[in-house]
């Protein structure tokens, strides 16, 4: 039997792993029906994995294997599991789901970061927290205090951030098409960091996009809902 393990990242509650890019990783796994453990980690526990093969998680090991980056393990769960069902319907998927990667990497973590990034830092252990503290200030320019004083203008703002999302969806189910792909699983793992880390309340009842992630949050047996809202 092959030996699975999913690097992910937690804060001092291990039943809480939160980062978006493993949450890709996690329904792009339960997709491919392939089995895995999972083994959420602290950021500075991140660099001593398997030997310092990465500075980031996700990392997939699978049997001799190892493989960083979501997208990355995206493409080669793809490759490697061909009769598995497919992660990106072809080479034209692969290309939009590239897209979707840079709209969410570019639009949706920034704004996410403007709503979680103090919450963030409160559910980690004192050593993440003086790393992440010095990190992500140095980044963002701003203090944590500062961006924790700017939430509710983040929260405000969220929902149309997510625009084309909600008019594409006014054509189809999923961005995939009539069923998820990878190209949802990125888009949704961004919106379950929120939720874990922050829980903000950011769309309306009968927001098209909302209820796109509440239809993410019910597949394969609700995985993404087995880690309750903040
Ligand atoms: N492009 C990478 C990004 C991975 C990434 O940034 N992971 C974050 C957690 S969400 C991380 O491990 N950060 C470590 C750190 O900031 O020290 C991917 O898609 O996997």
């Amino acid at each position: 039997m092959t030996t699975r393990i999913l690097y992910s990242l937690c804060g001092t509650d291990e039943s809480r792993p939160f980062s978006p890019h493993c949450w890709k990783v996690v329904l792009a796994l339960r997709h491919k029906g392939l089995d895995f453990v999972e083994k959420p980690t602290p950021f500075t526990r991140i660099p001593a994995l398997e030997d310092g093969f990465s500075k980031t998680v996700p990392i997939l090991r699978d049997g001799n294997e190892l493989i960083r980056d979501s997208f990355d393990i995206a493409l080669y769960l793809e490759e490697h599991y061909p009769d598995r069902p497919t992660l990106f319907g072809g080479e034209g998927g692969k290309a939009l789901s590239r897209f979707v990667e840079r709209f969410s990497q570019s639009i949706v973590h920034p704004a996410i970061t403007g709503i979680a990034v103090a919450d963030i830092h409160d559910i980690l252990g004192e050593t993440d927290q003086v790393y992440f503290r010095s990190s992500r200030e140095k980044m963002l320019g701003r203090s944590l205090e500062d961006m924790r004083s700017g939430r509710d203008a983040a929260v405000a703002g969220f929902a149309a951030k997510l625009e084309p999302v909600r008019q594409t969806l006014a054509f189809q189910t999923f961005l995939g098409g009539d069923a998820p792909l990878f190209a949802d699983y990125i888009l949704f793992g961004a919106l379950q960091w929120m939720r874990i880390t922050a829980g903000a309340e950011v769309f309306t009842g009968d927001d098209p996009v909302g209820l796109w992630f509440e239809r993410c949050l019910d597949l394969f047996d609700g995985v993404g809902r087995s880690v309750t809202a903040a």
